[in-house]
């Protein structure tokens, strides 16, 4: 999954992209550079499975981050910043809610900028699509056809995500790189002293993402850059000491995760225990897809627990007596927290 932190100029993106991928970015304000790096999601299941099954090795799901420069409002620069992401699955729009801040006005022109953006690509490629489509290309018509939607609701002043749109209409708007289509997680960068987003500026921010079809949440950057440097019991230490139960990457990795309709699977043996993120709802084979095509070619069948079943039965012999140990074929549809061991030929 792969994210990109958009924003005004020098409203804390960098800062959150160190906190977030414990990456040290010199802090170049201004700079036209995109910084990427890839966030482990912690993830308090896969800790707690250790528990139970001792492997060598653990391995989170992760996050790739994309930290772009700071779009300078009627910038005419706009879709050279925005060409680094035009691939990412969700944006994370970063706004300023510490010292002098305005998220109201912030919001406005941020947002106002990426439809702006989208216009400019909408208008070319309707353009480009309509003389296919001339041609009695059908693709190109169905093209034009979306594109066209995109673009009145674009004249509106609305984003692309408003629209209501099938699943073979999503992949013709990501490969435009709609920006505007994507799933957009609202980061209010507040004050040290409102770690929980308590603030008037932060609660606009969240009232706004809940009236724009996005999620939000409140996110003290300096704060969590200065969190991911320390060791774990430092950090656990300076955690407590502001009031936080964890580091802001696992709230900000599940409200993506919400965005996109996600859900995790774990795989656990004597050599690692990890976990991978699937579509929510996704079918036994796909999930084995996720780990390797070849898999999910061979794919036989899934010896599968659940996570509350290890927790509570304590090991897969007493899952097995007390008959949890499921054997799922290619219909099953994965369930949030599946433990799974795969069974496949190729
Ligand atoms: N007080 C305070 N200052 C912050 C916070 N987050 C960022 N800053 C400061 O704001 C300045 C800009 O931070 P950056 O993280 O570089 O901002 P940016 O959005 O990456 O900036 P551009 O890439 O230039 O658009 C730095 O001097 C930071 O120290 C915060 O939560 N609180
Ligand atoms: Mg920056």
């Amino acid at each position: 999954m792969e994210c990109g932190l958009i924003g005004l100029q020098g409203v804390g993106k960098t800062t959150l992209f160190t906190a977030l991928t414990a990456h040290s970015v010199a802090v170049q304000v201004g700079s036209m550079k995109p910084n990427m790096g890839i966030a482990p999601i912690p993830d308090p299941r896969l800790a707690k499975i250790t528990e139970f099954i001792i492997a060598q090795k653990v391995i989170p799901a992760t996050l790739q981050v994309v930290d772009l420069p700071g779009v300078p409002t009627g910038g005419s620069n706009l879709n050279t910043v925005l060409a680094h992401i035009r691939n990412v699955d969700a944006l994370c729009q970063v706004v300023k809610c510490y010292e002098n801040c305005d998220p109201a006005s912030d919001l406005g022109a941020m947002d106002g900028e990426l439809i702006v953006a989208d216009m400019v690509v909408v208008e070319g490629a309707i353009e480009k699509a309509g003389r296919t489509a001339k041609h009695g290309d059908k693709d190109a018509l169905k093209r034009v056809e979306v594109l066209t939607k995109v673009n009145e609701l674009l004249e509106e002043e609305k984003p692309a995500r408003d629209g209501d749109w099938d699943e073979s209409d999503r992949a013709i708007l990501k490969s435009y790189g709609i920006m505007t289509s994507k799933p957009m997680l609202y980061v209010a960068n507040v004050s040290e002293d409102d770690v929980n987003g308590e603030s008037e500026a932060a609660q606009y921010v969240a009232k706004y993402a809940n009236d724009n079809g996005g999620e939000s949440v409140a996110v003290c950057a300096t704060l969590e850059s200065e969190i991911a440097e320390l060791d774990d019991a430092d950090q656990s230490e300076m955690l407590e000491s502001m009031g936080l139960i964890e580091p802001a990457v696992g709230p900000l990795a599940r409200a993506l995760n919400t965005l996109l309709g996600l859900s995790t699977f774990y795989t656990a043996g004597e050599k690692e225990v990890r976990a991978w993120p699937i579509p929510k709802d996704a079918p036994a084979p796909q999930a084995a897809g996720v780990i390797h095509s070849d898999i999910e070619r061979g794919f036989i069948r899934a010896e599968c627990f659940h996570v509350e079943d290890l927790f509570a039965l304590g090991n897969e012999k007493a899952i097995k007596d007390a008959g949890k140990l499921r054997s799922e074929g290619k219909n099953y549809t994965m369930q949030d927290g599946d433990i799974v061991n795969f069974l496949f030929n190729v």
